[in-house]
């Protein structure tokens, strides 16, 4: 109360302030050499930094799983994040517990992080429900299938936040393409406006879809269209855990003490197809992929730890078995999961019962029950699980 919530941010006038570093801020070497930068100290105990490699490590293994699944006809479709572990996982380290989460289709990574089951997040993949997982318990949204509307969400959510005076911040997921949609810029120019605790992260996995980074944007980089909104504009290296810890947590701290939102724009590489239904040989070469292979972020963050004598055989052995044991149980939980009610999809759409609905409902219930009837007798297996398709 008192506080006028509609105040620009002071400096946010000043373009230069906003403006991101030449240099995307780095702070490993592909080799995992560590180069200290003042203005981005890397704030976490060594015990922190083997525990962001062991959630890159799970991350891995249940993202590998994940489309196993999916070839075995589990799934309905897929979207890796093969490649992204550093900047999710390190980004949602940077968060505090109080924090929201604002994922796209793509966060297994951060949805580690918060201690989320994957299990349940697969439910949206097998089509068996949106997620299982408690959004209030893990301060982790749904995730959100059509590009950008969780920067709506995470706009309003964290402007919810700072009316009832509660510290909280938001953050954000999206990709490169995003960036190209209605949803965000409205959401990064509210946001600007209102100064609302929100860090908008963009994964720059160089690709939407088959779409390259080159064709998507004419923009010096993505980090300089936070100067439109009025938001200071940063670039990390995605691939290094480290810069991307250092920068999110920065940001994170300049929103909760009342500075306003950020974006940052993390630069990293989509190892992966876009989805299971993808075939990127289609547009990229094997000599870019092999390139890409050579920043793999948890290579780079193992040899950090090894220099420092953080990580040994044992420790890395452990990781390794649990991140099966990990897999091994979303395989448990999603395998023959059952199917839910398809006439459910009416149950939450508007609150008030409606004549149109009522009567869409009432065409699927006899279109079900007629291919039952048709079905009678038959001993094959039933429709795969899923319609297949896109994210
Ligand atoms: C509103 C909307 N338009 C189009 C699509 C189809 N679509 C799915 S993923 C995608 C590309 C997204 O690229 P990017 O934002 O870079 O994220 P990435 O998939 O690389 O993580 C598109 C256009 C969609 N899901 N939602
Ligand atoms: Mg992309």
């Amino acid at each position: 109360m008192g506080e006028d919530v509609t105040a620009p941010a002071a400096d946010a006038r000043d373009p230069a302030s906003l403006l991101p570093p030449d240099e995307p801020v780095r702070l490993l070497s592909p080799d995992g050499t560590f180069h200290a930068d003042a203005a981005y100290p890397v704030a976490l105990s060594d015990a922190e930094l083997v525990a962001i490699h062991r959630a890159m490590v799970i991350t891995r293994r249940v993202d590998r799983e994940a489309i196993n699944l999916q070839r075995q006809g589990q799934l309905g479709v897929y979207a890796s994040c093969l490649g992204q572990e550093a900047a999710q996982v390190a980004s949602a380290w940077a968060l505090d517990a109080q924090d929201w989460v604002f994922p796209s289709y793509r966060e297994l990574g951060a949805a580690v992080v918060r201690e989320v089951d994957p299990a349940d997040l697969l439910h949206l993949f097998r089509g068996t429900w949106l997620s299982n997982h408690d959004p209030y318990e893990h301060r982790f949204a749904l995730l959100s299938i059509p590009i950008g509307t969780q920067a709506l969400h995470a706009t309003g959510f964290a402007m919810g936040a700072r009316l009832d005076a509660n510290p909280l911040v938001t953050i954000v997921y999206f990709g490169d393409g995003g960036t190209s949609e209605g949803d965000p810029h409205e959401a990064m120019t509210f946001a600007g406006v209102l100064r609302a605790p929100v860090v908008f992260f963009v994964q720059n996995n160089q690709y939407a879809i088959s779409v390259p980074l080159d064709q998507q944007t004419a923009a010096p980089t993505l980090a300089h269209k936070a100067v439109g909104y009025g938001l200071p504009g940063y670039r990390c290296d995605g691939n290094d855990p480290l810069a991307t810890f250092a920068v999110t947590r920065r940001a994170v701290e300049d929103a909760r003490a009342g500075h306003g939102p950020a974006l940052i724009e993390a630069l990293t590489y989509r190892m992966e197809a876009h989805t299971t239904s993808d075939d990127p040989t289609r547009y990229r070469t094997q000599e870019e992929l092999e390139a890409a292979a050579r920043t793999d972020p948890i290579a780079r963050m193992r040899n950090h730890l090894r220099q420092r004598d953080l990580l040994d055989d044992a420790t890395e052995a452990g990781f390794e078995q649990e991140a099966d044991e990990r897999a091994r149980a979303v395989r448990d939980a999603i395998y023959d999961a059952p199917h839910g009610d398809p006439l459910e999809l009416f149950d939450h759409v508007t609150l008030a019962d409606r004549a149109d609905l009522a009567a869409q409902r009432e065409e699927l219930r006899a279109e079900l029950a007629a291919r039952v009837a048709g079905q009678e007798g038959d001993d094959g297996p039933g429709p795969a699980p899923g319609a297949g398709g896109d994210a």
